[in-house]
């Protein structure tokens, strides 16, 4: 019988762990430390054994990489996440953890805070009972149980406890989900395009014309984009930026843009369709010719919509 895999995933070949993006840590003479700061009480800097003093052990743990390979048990060594965290005792507003490399890049990936400690996030120093060797992430990676591979950081020298999300690289960069959930195959934020044709599109802000169909970009900064005539039924625009943006012929039907900035937006001839609106700013944006039945307002500023001929939508009330 086979093992239970995510969907569309398939075994790596027995005794094969393939290696996926940055090969190496930064080069540095200093010794490795892993700090934890941001919102605790007590930042704290960890040497490896002072981290390894707080107590081992091994921890089983499948991987499921989001290019489809699947690595089932692996023992890995090290210490729980949640022992080094208490040491710093996160601050009651603490929301999310980033996981900062000591790459190039500063790679980095973050989860939240209750997922990170209900899932069980897991330093580890050990792969199979040998040191963690440095290509797959040693001497320090943290591992990240159920969730796609890129949400465990190579080479992790300090633990960010933020208050509001910062996307990693990955997820910013290359549009991967941000949740990344292998049974619900969490993958990239549009499945609709190739994630090469989504990466070029966030990078230039250039969307007109593509089907981005469920697109989850809730809290982005994405002013001026460009957005003519683009399929973004379903997309999530929440509390997203979008001053400027031009949206002109595009499908937005059923789309969520509650909170969003939308100053000075173009949302001319847009299908709106079902699509929410509460809490937007339409200052200056300019609604004309746009569908808005079924569209919802409640506690948006900028009276745009209420003017708009053929208005056939939901007014938006006085907050
Ligand atoms: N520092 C760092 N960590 C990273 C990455 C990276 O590029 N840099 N890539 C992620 C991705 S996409 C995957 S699938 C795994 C790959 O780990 P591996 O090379 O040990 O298989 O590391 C994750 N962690
Ligand atoms: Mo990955």
């Amino acid at each position: 019988m086979n093992p239970p895999l995510p969907p569309r995933q398939s075994l790596a070949a027995p005794g094969k762990w393939p290696v996926v993006g940055e090969k190496a840590p930064r080069a540095s003479d200093a010794p490795w430390t892993l700090e934890i700061v941001g919102a605790v009480t007590g930042p704290l800097v960890f040497t490896l054994d002072e981290l390894i003093a707080l107590g081992t052990e091994t921890r089983t743990i499948d991987l499921h990489c989001v290019t489809r390979w699947s690595k089932l048990n692996v023992p890995f060594g090290g210490v729980a996440l949640e022992k080094a965290l208490a040491l710093a005792q996160p601050s009651s507003d603490a929301r999310f953890l980033s996981f900062v490399a000591r790459s190039e890049r500063n790679h980095s990936t973050s989860l939240p805070l209750d997922d990170a400690l209900a899932l069980g996030v897991f330093l580890a120093t050990h792969a199979d009972e040998k040191p963690l060797e440095t290509i797959h992430g040693g001497p320090l990676r943290s591992i990240c149980p159920e969730r796609y591979f890129y949400k465990s950081v190579k080479w992790l020298e300090r633990i960010e406890v933020l208050t509001e999300d910062r996307l990693g690289y990955w997820e910013s960069e290359a549009g991967y989900h941000n949740r990344a959930e292998p049974w619900a195959e969490e993958r990239y934020i549009a499945p609709s395009v190739a994630p090469k044709i989504l990466e070029r599109a966030l990078a230039s802000r250039a969307f007109s014309r593509l089907d981005l169909r469920g697109v989850e970009l809730s809290g982005r900064e994405l002013r001026g984009l460009i957005a003519r005539g683009s399929l973004l039924r379903d997309a999530r625009f929440v509390g997203c930026d979008l001053r400027g943006a031009d949206f002109t012929e595009a499908n937005l039907s059923n789309a969520h843009l509650d909170g969003a900035d939308l100053t000075g937006a173009r949302l001319t001839d847009a299908d709106l369709e079902g699509a929410s609106l509460d809490g937007a700013n339409l200052t200056g944006a300019d609604l004309s010719g746009a569908s808005l039945f079924g569209t919802t307002f409640l506690g948006a500023t900028g009276a745009a919509a209420q003017r708009e001929e053929g208005f056939g939508g939901s007014l938006p009330r006085p907050a």
